[in-house]
């Protein structure tokens, strides 16, 4: 908490209530008269034809689900098509005010959405533009098979490259505007601010206010809508995004010129359904969505719900919602009703709803109603309406039958590595943005800086140890790093937990302070969800972010945004984005069994993400630059029981200036000939140890490798150790089962099985949860049990006395009772 905001006891205590006001429901009372001075006959005509246009694309989609068929065009789609029918007019409503660097992110749900922006975006664009998207975006790759002459303007052109990108995406093929990789849940088009649908429901919830942050911080223009659904708001990570955009600092403590509020809508389209559960009457109790404005902040979120089921209310609602946020007023919430008359997929038999529910809604289908409007008050004729219907659907039937066809749309090669070659961008990019980097001092005065100065690098001083208050460390490494690519890239941010005044967990971040300013740094709600979803939103967006958790513990708390969108955007964006966020777990001890996890194992099963263990101050920073100046996402392990560790392996000490560390590449810490020893996270120093003992009582002379990464990972120092040695020990603080040990020795076993005396050995930590700190020798290894292991399994030790039972039997009687 900044000293600036005081607590006074007689204030906090005094008799007062807290007031809500009347949240505006259905308020949208203008005559057409009105409204038809505000359009222009084109605009009510474009309202119409968008609507037609995504009817006439989910409908297709549905017809060819159904029944493999759908105006002559034969086709078997294998994945999802979660459709909108009856929805169209909630989705044209919310993109056709909207301006091209305003972005959306959706659902699951979504094609819809995505059509209505791309044709607002396409109405927005002038020729150039547009000519220029098309033609770079994927090297013209889906601008080829529409551009075949038999478009009369570069609109049209677009449109049916646009509509022809959506359905091949959805059918998984090369032309697809992520290569088929995204397909019809996670489907995207950045150049017309249309951003990730999420499989996850709720998913967009946490990652859009990353979005709307990066507009914020880097002073871009523009709004950003998160359109999800109204059983999503069940989902917390939901309520965290709702609560990371709604800090008052941004208002009360930041740069009154980035803006204010963060400018992001919370877009609930309510069709009363989950799949087949009811959020109102059934699932939840709120009654509106709208209402959960009124728990956020004092203005309610500015909350209301509106009829979605008319596209002029939600134009209007649109326009008021937008204007609030470029104020800085945000965040904002609408709920927007509407109706769902599809099933859920196709495989919905609407079991849980009544055939009169919903016929009641085709009854007042929006189609209908919008039409029944324009003619019945001389807006529009029938004659051109149908005629504008007819222009769409046929160039929505022309990009279908395009992209059902294998010549022209190919599917990527099954065989090939593309997923492979996608997952990690590997680029090195300094900076996002040219310019100068903002700080709120000169760093010379900075006092971590100054401090840092006098503090030794080197293993030894004048020939003794370095006490550790003067040894540069752990925290010092990761300090320095950052500090250096703060300068460097302005896009750079840092945010999590008690990450500023407080000085960062562990006091890594001490000086960081009084060094950057808020929006550069700054304190999140106890969110993780929303601290790792806004780093995805942030990174998405084009910055580059430190995400900050900690404890490793509490990856469980953000486990979506870890496993599922972190992870996963750039393989699913087929390459086109690129996610340069570092997310710094701190593995505890002393704390008892939510506190002292290593979860390496639980992120390295993970594909997309790399994962690295430094524990070293050359490490650390070394490590730290690296990840800094990649493009790709960082798992950044970091541990409680070495941080005050000054360096003991480089004898030239960890440099001043810049370096970096090549991640795959494990460090050979110690050198020796008979036995190999893995490491990876603080084991290294157990195994150090029991190297020592291994020389001194054994006169065994042991090589330890310290991997520093568990992905990427290059096994060629480690096969040739092995082969060198023979034999192998590999040590790890998580516990053993399912560790990164186990994978790493299931390898060894393979890449030197001609060169080992016997199999890998793995010592990890017992299969418990983690006990009290009293007891934690009896959890984690200690020296004595790599000494115990070796003797039992791999070299029998002369003389040796075990004090711990690392035998085979051991383990596997523990085993059979799940130990
Ligand atoms: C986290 C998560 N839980 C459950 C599901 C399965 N699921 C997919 S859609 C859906 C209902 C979502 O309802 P809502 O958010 O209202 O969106 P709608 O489908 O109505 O558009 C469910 C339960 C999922 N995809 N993700
Ligand atoms: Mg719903």
């Amino acid at each position: 908490m900044p000293k600036s905001i005081v607590i006074v006891p007689d204030r906090v205590f005094a008799r007062q209530a807290i007031r809500f006001s009347d949240i505006p429901a259905n308020a949208y009372d203008r005559t057409v008269e009105q409204e038809l001075a505000e359009y222009a006959p084109d605009d009510l005509l474009n309202i119409w034809r968008d609507m037609c246009g995504i009817r006439e694309f989910e409908s297709a989609l549905q017809e060819i689900k159904a029944r493999g068929a759908y105006k002559g065009v034969n086709y078997t789609h294998a994945g999802p098509a979660h459709l909108s029918i009856g929805q169209e007019a909630s989705a044209v409503g919310m993109a056709f005010g909207l301006s091209v660097d305003d972005q959306i992110f959706g659902s699951h749900r979504s094609h819809g959405e995505i059509l209505a922006k791309g044709f607002s975006a396409i109405r927005q664009l002038g020729d150039d533009d547009l000519m220029e998207i098309m033609r770079t975006y994927r090297d013209g790759a889906l601008l080829r098979p529409v551009d075949n002459g038999s478009s009369a303007t570069v609109r049209e052109l677009a449109l049916r490259y646009f509509v022809y990108g959506a359905y091949s995406e959805i059918f998984a093929r090369e032309t697809g505007f992520n290569r088929g990789l995204g397909g019809s849940m996670h489907a995207f088009f950045a150049p017309f601010g249309i951003y990730p649908n999420n499989a996850i429901v709720g998913g967009s919830g946490s990652i859009a206010p990353g979005a709307a942050l990066f507009k914020r911080v880097n002073r871009k223009g523009g709004i950003v809508v998160a359109n999800i659904g109204d059983a999503s708001f069940g989902c917390g990570p939901v309520w965290e995004g709702i609560t990371f955009s709604a800090m008052d600092q941004y208002r009360n403590l930041w740069d009154a010129s980035l803006g204010g509020g963060l400018p992001i809508l919370f877009n609930c389209i309510n069709n009363f359904y989950g799949m087949g559960g009811q959020p109102f009457g059934e699932t939840m109790g709120i009654g509106s969505i709208a209402r959960i404005g009124a728990g956020v902040n004092p203005e309610q979120m500015h909350a209301e719900r509106v009829n979605g089921y008319d596209p002029l209310p939600v134009i209007e609602a649109f326009r008021r919602k937008k204007q609030l946020l470029l104020e800085g007023r945000g965040p904002a919430l609408l709920e927007t009703i509407t109706y769902r008359i599809s099933g859920h997929s196709p495989s919905d038999a609407s079991s849980y709803r009544s055939k009169e529910e919903i016929e009641r809604w085709q009854q007042a289908d929006s189609l209908r109603a919008f039409r029944g409007k324009l003619v019945e008050n001389g807006v529009l004729t029938e004659a051109a309406l149908d005629s504008a219907r007819a222009a769409i659907e046929a160039a929505v039937l022309d990009a279908l039958k395009l992209a059902v066809d294998l010549d022209v749309s190919p599917r990527v090669t099954v065989d090939s590595d593309l997923v492979g070659t996608v997952m990690f961008s590997n680029r090195r990019v300094e900076r996002f943005d040219d310019r100068q980097p903002e700080f709120l001092q000169d760093l010379t005065d900075n006092p971590r800086v100054q401090q840092l100065r006098g503090k030794i690098r080197t293993p030894t001083h004048d020939g003794q140890p370095v006490p550790k208050m003067k040894a540069f460390n752990v925290r010092d490494g990761i300090f320095e790093a950052m500090l250096h690519r703060f300068a460097i890239d302005p896009t750079m941010i840092a945010f999590g937990e008690e990450n500023r005044d407080w000085g960062g967990a562990f006091a890594v971040y001490r000086g960081l302070t009084e060094a950057l300013p808020y929006h550069r740094l700054f304190n999140s709600p106890i969110s993780e969800a929303a601290i790792v979803g806004a780093a995805v939103g942030y990174g998405l967006a084009g910055g580059r972010v430190v995400a900050e958790l900690m404890y490793a513990d509490f990856m469980g708390r953000a486990g979506d945004e870890i496993f599922n969108q972190l992870s996963k955007w750039q393989a699913m964006s087929a390459g086109a984005l690129m996610l340069p966020v570092v997310l710094r777990v701190s593995v505890g001890s002393k704390y008892g069994a939510q506190h002292s996890q290593d979860f390496t194992a639980l992120v390295h099963h993970i594909p997309g993400l790399k994962v690295v263990y430094p524990v070293t101050p050359y490490d650390a920073k070394g490590m730290m630059n690296t990840a800094l100046a990649g493009t790709d996402p960082v798992v950044f392990f970091e541990s409680q029981k070495i941080y005050d560790m000054g360096e003991m392996f480089v004898e030239e000490g960890v440099p001043e200036g810049y370096y970096e560390i090549d991640l795959s590449e494990p460090s050979i810490k110690r050198r020796g000939t008979d036995l190999t020893m893995v490491t990876l996270g603080p084991t290294l120093y157990t195994a150090i140890a029991a190297a020592d003992q291994l020389q001194a009582r054994f006169g065994l002379s042991a090589e330890v490798i310290d991997l520093r990464a568990a992905t990427p990972l290059d096994y060629a120092p480690i096969v040739e150790s092995v082969r060198k040695t023979g034999r192998v020990l590999l040590a790890i603080d998580a516990v053993e089962r399912g560790s990164v040990m186990q994978t790493v020795a299931a390898s060894v076993t393979q890449l030197c099985f001609d060169d080992l005396d016997g199999p890998p050995v793995v010592v990890g930590a017992r299969n418990w949860i983690t006990p009290a700190a009293e007891l934690e020798a009896s959890f984690f290894p200690q020296p004595a049990w790599l000494l115990d292991a070796i003797h039992e399994r791999i070299l029998p030790l002369q003389g040796y006395e075990p004090v711990t039972n690392q035998g085979l039997g051991e383990f596997a009687r523990r085993a059979k009772g799940g130990v």
